[in-house]
């Protein structure tokens, strides 16, 4: 071989790498490249896909406000935690954040959700996470439902009125949709004193507070912060009859 055919030899080598490494580059970017196809307003959220599902790249699938929606995956299997080993009615299921990590965590689970496209994604993910089996999928107003449904725990983790939620100082219980927290909370309450919500962090915590005294005896509530990766996501409350047990 000659010295200009070694150099040859190198150069075809060497661009046969760089393509190569462009091919992994591309592929670790979002294996599925539905990047380009995503609105504006979900982008923010997309490059948050894998805090809110891990097995994302398994073929996860959300709606635009199934994506402003999820409870992050490390914040869902919290709450799951707390709740271990019950049977767990979640009435506002969305894209199944929360269902998936109550199916793997607790004795059953009831997802609830009034949008028939939100149930079928929340049905598509469980499958992706292999859970599909121990949910009980429901298309359904929870208000109505309420009164026919029996569990141990009611988790409630209602629309915020979009992302736009944090651009009021302090958020309070009439701007829950589709009805005030209260109402929520009523409906909830008549099912069982186990109730967990989830709140925006800028929720006026002396009104979380009061929702106990809806009950009498008033019912002990304990209150906690939610991060993912040291930024503040959202308030949980849980509400019971007996102090809750550290998970
Ligand atoms: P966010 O505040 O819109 O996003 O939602 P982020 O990235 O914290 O915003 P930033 O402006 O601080 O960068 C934070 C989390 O709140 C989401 O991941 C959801 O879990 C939850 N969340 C947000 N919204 C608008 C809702 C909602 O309407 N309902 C419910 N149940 N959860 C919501
Ligand atoms: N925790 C969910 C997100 C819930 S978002 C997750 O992690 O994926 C709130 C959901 O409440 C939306 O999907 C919306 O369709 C649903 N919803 C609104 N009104 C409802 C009602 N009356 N009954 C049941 N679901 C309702």
């Amino acid at each position: 071989m000659t010295a200009n055919e070694r150099v040859a030899v190198q150069a075809s080598h060497s661009r046969r790498l760089k393509k190569r490494k462009r091919v992994k580059l591309k592929r670790s970017r979002g294996k599925r490249g539905d990047c380009a196809i995503i609105s504006p307003l979900v982008k923010k959220y997309w490059l948050q896909r894998y805090h809110l599902f891990s097995r994302y790249d398994e073929g996860v699938e959300l709606d635009e406000e199934g994506w402003y929606s999820v409870t992050p995956e490390e914040i869902a299997i919290r709450h799951a935690e707390r709740c271990r080993g019950k049977t767990v009615i979640d009435c506002f299921a969305g894209v199944g954040g929360n269902a998936i990590q109550f199916a793997i965590l607790c004795r059953h689970v009831i997802a609830i959700d009034i949008d028939p496209q939100k149930i079928a994604l929340a049905l598509h993910n469980a499958k992706v996470y292999g859970v599909e089996d121990r949910i009980d999928f429901v298309v359904g107003d929870f208000f109505q439902l309420a009164p026919s449904l029996k569990g141990d725990v009611v988790y409630l983790s209602p629309p915020w009125g979009g992302p736009s939620y944090k651009m009021i100082q302090q958020f309070n219980l009439d701007l829950l949709k589709p009805k005030d927290g209260y109402s929520v909370f009523q409906a909830a309450q008549r099912i069982t004193p186990n109730i967990v919500m989830f709140l925006p962090r800028n929720m006026d915590l002396s009104q979380v507070e009061e929702l106990s005294w809806l009950s009498s005896p008033p019912l002990h509530v304990e209150i906690e912060e939610n991060y993912v990766d040291g930024n503040f996501k959202g308030i949980t409350a849980y509400f019971s009859n007996v102090a809750w047990r550290e998970a």
